[in-house]
């Protein structure tokens, strides 16, 4: 049980109201989830493990599934942790909608992707909301989980919601919630990081508050949603303009002939006012690389120009091509050219110790390679197959042999499980996007 923190004061509180209250409080209050990947998944388990009934709710067949089965697909959430709550029927999961007529508060963790044009693709949430407004009941409470520019929850969902003549703040609630998962990082939780909550009406904010407060340790209240997607957009924005400095610091410390890891491990060593952030060969995942694109539409449907956080994600998709130039350079030294060259890529996750390849960086530098004519193959300990160029290539098993057969190889995403010592030893050059041969002998490594 949560150590209760300050309690949200709950004000004059009406019927609807009061029943939702005393329904959250005693655990009885039925919850939902729209969908279950790593974020609504991970909701959903921390809800059940607090004592809530939880539905949750996915087009995908497969993920319901697993649910039901006990199976987990999402790294944070282990089966050993789902499977007990299936089997005590805390949490289940449906395909069906209709399922929303028997909750007491939804919660929707649909993606909220670009469309090829960089535009934002709201699809998946209108379509939630559109679930969510055929099947409202009074009273209910739903909270907006994905990630999206400012004005969506107030502009767009509400009048979903309150399309037949329903009024928020009494017929039912609606507020804004960010995630904010940092997938494979068991540090910081769903659980134990602050939740930022923004209501449409002060008492959607403070019902949000309550229900979330009964799982989550530290709830931040705002004004409204649009600063609570606000937020969320300055966290993601401020670390892919960050990322886009170290990148551009790494392409100038080329040219001084310094080692751009050193630079930042010097930098680091000031106590305040500095926060390291590193280049790579580009930036990836569905988050950092997305998310700025939808305060930039946004922000122009305004009249602002957001030059500084276009520039950056300039900067940031030109790393692709900064790490094939070094791959250029290192197979030059060896009198050698991208035709005729085996050439293999070291993870293709868009980062460390995951297997999603979702907008990764890597993928873009091997289709790069394999268009300049170099033989192409990969090997990834969290990624079995991946397309290349339309053909379906495996992660190759590492050993000296293979990797003496190679005349280049790139680290290009830096999982725990490489063997590192055997990987220097047995290949001709390394280039090392990830300064993840700190401290080898550098006479065949070649740094980013
Ligand atoms: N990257 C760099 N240099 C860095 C840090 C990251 O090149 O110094 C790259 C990574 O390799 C990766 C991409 O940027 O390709 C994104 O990295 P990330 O660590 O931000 O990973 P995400 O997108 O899975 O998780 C982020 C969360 N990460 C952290 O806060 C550490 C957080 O920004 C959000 O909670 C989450 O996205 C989200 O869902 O919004």
């Amino acid at each position: 049980m949560l150590q209760s923190q300050e309690k949200i004061p709950m004000g004059t509180q009406d019927q609807t109201s009061q029943e939702l209250v005393r329904k959250i409080q005693n655990r009885a209050a039925r919850l939902g989830v729209i969908g279950l990947g790593y974020v609504g998944l991970t909701l959903a388990a921390e809800m059940a493990k607090e004592g809530f009934e939880v539905t949750g709710i996915d087009i995908d067949r497969k993920k319901v599934d697993s649910v039901n089965s006990g199976i987990s697909y999402v790294l944070d959430v282990p089966s050993e942790t789902l499977l007990p709550l299936v089997t005590q029927k805390r949490i289940k999961a449906t395909q069906s909608l209709a399922a929303i007529e028997n909750l007491d508060a939804v919660s929707i963790c649909v993606p909220t992707p670009l469309r090829k044009t960089k535009e934002p693709d709201l699809s998946y949430v209108i379509a939630a909301a559109e679930a969510v407004s055929s099947h409202l009941q009074p009273g209910q409470l739903i909270v907006v989980e994905s990630t999206t520019y400012p004005g969506t929850t107030r502009e767009l969902v509400l009048p979903i919601l309150e399309k037949p003549g329903r009024q928020v703040g009494s017929d039912f609630f609606l507020a804004f919630s960010p995630e904010r998962v940092d997938p494979g990082n068991f540090t910081h939780t769903t659980r134990t990081i602050p939740k930022i909550i923004g209501g449409v009406t002060p008492q959607c904010g403070k019902l949000a508050g309550l229900l979330y407060q009964q799982f989550v340790e530290k709830i931040v209240p705002v004004s409204s949603p649009e600063c609570a997607e606000m937020a969320k957009l300055l966290e993601n924005t401020f670390r892919n303009v960050n990322i886009a400095l170290a990148n551009e610091m790494a392409i100038m410390c080329r040219t001084f002939g310094v080692d751009v890891w050193e630079v930042i491990e010097a930098a680091k060593t000031k106590p305040f006012g500095f926060m390291p952030f590193y280049p790579g060969p580009g930036l990836g995942g569905h988050c950092i690389p997305v998310d700025p694109y939808y305060l930039t539409w946004k922000a122009r449907l305004n009249g602002c120009e957001p030059r500084f956080i276009e520039l950056a994600a300039q900067i940031n998709s030109q790393m692709p091509l900064f790490t094939i130039s070094r791959v250029a350079d290192a197979l030059n030294e060896r009198q050698r050219s991208f035709k005729g060259s085996k050439i293999l890529g070291l993870g293709v996750a868009y980062k460390r110790d995951t297997s999603d390849t979702r907008e990764s960086p890597a993928l873009e530098v091997l289709y790069g390679l394999h268009q300049k004519g170099a033989a192409v193959c990969y090997s990834d300990p969290h990624v079995p197959t991946i397309r290349l160029n339309g053909e379906k290539t495996k992660s190759l098993p590492l050993d000296p042999d293979m990797l003496q057969s190679m005349d280049c190889v790139v680290l290009l995403t830096d999982h725990s499980a490489f063997n590192y010592q055997m990987i220097a030893a047995h290949s001709q050059v390394i280039v090392d996007c990830r300064n993840a041969f700190k401290g080898f002998p550098r006479s065949n490594i070649v740094s980013l």
